[in-house]
């Protein structure tokens, strides 16, 4: 379609010209898209963008890590009739309340579109729309966007819209001042006496191959594409089942085998190119010598531990399962539950690893856009996440075996992705450990920027986007769970133990604060 209206352009514009009809006058309602400032991605805003783009609006599409100020001044320059706003992270969320606030106070009136993977109707209504007057919107994907704006710029359907709209915000606001059955957090020192308390034996810690962190040079393409994951591929172009049943769904599976194919084409150009292709893969991994002290881990330069190389800053659940919960032995647990205390007498190890499959991505999505080809620079940074997530399966293997106990490991690529094995990788920004800050932390530890060419932006974000980092625990019983909301007290002692004032906290806490 693009390609198609490039061709076209030259023929519309002498037309326009021949018959005296001033571009302005024909001209189609314009959108300015951009994801906020501190955040990289932006295949769910591309999306969007073509979609729109095919329906007869003429978007602007500012990019990825936009300040407010460039947002609204393009607006203004352009005569923009919507502005949508993009997320992939939570410290993207308080940019986007601030690109709100701003469009107040320059008393803009026109709507205000919210879309990404960490927004929410909820937010939007409680954090948002709050501090904006006109129309602040939360669109889910892309197939509603067009409806929206569609109602949002036509004089009939407007008024209507905008009521529902607000009528929705406002009884999702009701809803959550007054939660009913809340249940009170335990206080932390409560719930830290109810730390999950391991038994801690000598033979159930894993010691490492070799302590340090190692570099993965130039990772093979052709090698991670053995380990992607192809279902979490579909649902990025809303295509919804699972791999490989969707080949052959009655409804989607002509047009899943149609992408798969191309795709494939795509990732066997990609491999076939070897080092030095257009879009390679880097990473840095390793493993310490570490203790738990608290909910705190200290992480040494050798094992003995004189030199503390790093703290990481753990959270703990604060939920009250109540008395059937402490009769189960249910347990409020912080990652450091999962590393041996200092005083138990025993070195233990925590790994930590930063992936990157985007080295070249953004080059090659440019190449394709200036061909007018949307498609395929929007596949080649879906295939670029796909190989980041697999690179870091593929690594959490090649962790599992340092360890010493993924050698024996007899796992399908199912079971790998249903995480069959033991030990976790949480990654900053997942439930258990919600803190993106302590990606600084991770990347000092690894020298990710000079190792892997990985940096991170002010809201701690990783670039390139294709990029993953994260943690190893490798204690049989460390497992995956959700932080839940935390209370004041525990938000102190964390302000506290990160060096932080209490506003900092709230920053970067704020989506577990009650
Ligand atoms: C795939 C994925 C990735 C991929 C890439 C993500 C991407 N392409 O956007 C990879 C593997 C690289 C990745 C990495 C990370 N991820 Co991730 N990831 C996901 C996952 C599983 C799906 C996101 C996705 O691609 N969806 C498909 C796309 C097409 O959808 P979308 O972006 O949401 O866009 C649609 C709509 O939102 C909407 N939309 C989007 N923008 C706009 C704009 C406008 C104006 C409108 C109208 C609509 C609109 O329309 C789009 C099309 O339908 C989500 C979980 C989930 N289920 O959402 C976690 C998730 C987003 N990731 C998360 C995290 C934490 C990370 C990491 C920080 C983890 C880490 N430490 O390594 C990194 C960060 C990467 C970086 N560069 O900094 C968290 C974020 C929440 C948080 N606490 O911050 C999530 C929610 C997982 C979770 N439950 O904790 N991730």
């Amino acid at each position: 379609m693009k390609k198609a209206v490039a061709v076209l352009e030259p023929y519309i514009k002498a037309e326009q010209i021949a018959s005296g009809t001033s571009a302005e006058a024909q001209r189609k309602p314009r959108l300015v898209l951009a994801t906020v400032k501190g955040d990289v991605h932006d295949i769910g805003k591309n999306i969007v963008g073509v979609v729109l783009g095919c329906n007869g609006y003429d978007v602007i599409d500012l990019g990825v890590m936009v300040p407010a100020e460039k947002i609204l001044r393009t607006a203004r320059e352009v005569g923009a009739s919507v502005i949508g706003l993009s997320g992939l992270i939570t410290p993207s969320l308080d940019e986007m309340a601030h690109v709100a606030k701003e469009m107040a106070r320059e008393g803009w009136q026109i709507p205000l579109l919210i879309g990404g993977a960490t927004t929410s109707k909820a937010h939007t209504a409680l954090k948002i729309a709050p501090h904006y007057g006109p129309s602040v919107v939360h669109v889910i994907d892309a197939s509603r966007a067009v409806g929206v704006v569609g109602s949002l710029l036509s004089d009939n359907l407007r008024e209507k819209f905008d009521d529902d709209n607000r009528a929705q915000q406002a009884a999702l606001r009701t809803q959550f001042e007054g939660r009913v059955g809340r249940k009170p957090l335990l206080p932390l020192l409560e719930a830290r006496r109810r730390h999950l308390a391991i038994d801690w034996k000598a033979e159930d810690i894993a010691r490492p191959a070799f302590t340090g962190r190692r570099v993965v040079a130039d990772m093979s393409i052709r090698e991670l594409a053995g380990w992607i994951d192809w279902t979490p591929f579909f649902r990025t172009w809303e295509l919804a089942g699972h791999y490989p049943e969707i080949l052959s769904d009655p409804v989607v599976g002509e047009t899943a085998r149609k992408l798969h194919e191309e795709a494939l084409g795509l990732l066997d150009e990609l491999a076939g190119m070897g080092a030095g292709g257009p879009v390679r893969a880097r990473g840095v991994y390793g493993f310490w010598p570490a203790n738990s002290v608290g909910d705190d881990i200290e992480v040494y330069a050798d094992e003995s531990r004189g030199q503390v190389v790093a703290t990481l800053h753990t959270l703990r659940q604060q939920m009250d399962r109540g008395e059937s919960g402490a009769a189960r032995g249910a347990t409020n647990l912080a990652l450091a539950d999962f590393i041996a205390p200092k005083d138990s007498g025993l070195i233990d190890y925590v790994g930590a690893f930063a992936v990157t499959a985007g080295i070249g991505v953004k080059e090659m999505a440019d190449r394709f856009k200036a061909d007018h080809d949307d498609y395929n620079a929007i596949l080649v940074e879906a295939i670029a996440d796909r190989l980041a997530e697999a690179f870091a399966e593929r690594l959490h293997k090649q962790a599992r075996d340092d360890f010493g106990y993924g050698a024996g490991e007899a796992l399908g690529p199912a079971e790998i992705v249903a995480e069959k094995y033991r030990g976790i990788r949480p990654a900053p920004g997942y439930p258990a450990c919600p803190d993106h800050t302590e990606k600084g932390t991770l990347f000092a530890l690894l020298g990710a920027e000079e190792g892997a060419g990985m940096g991170l932006t002010e809201s701690f974000a990783m670039t390139p986007a294709s990029s993953v980092s994260g943690w190893y625990f490798a204690h049989p019983e460390a497992r995956y769970f959700g932080l839940g909301k935390i209370g004041r007290d525990q938000l102190a002692d964390y302000a506290r133990r990160k060096g932080w004032t209490l506003d900092e906290a709230e920053r970067w806490l704020s989506p577990n604060l009650e």
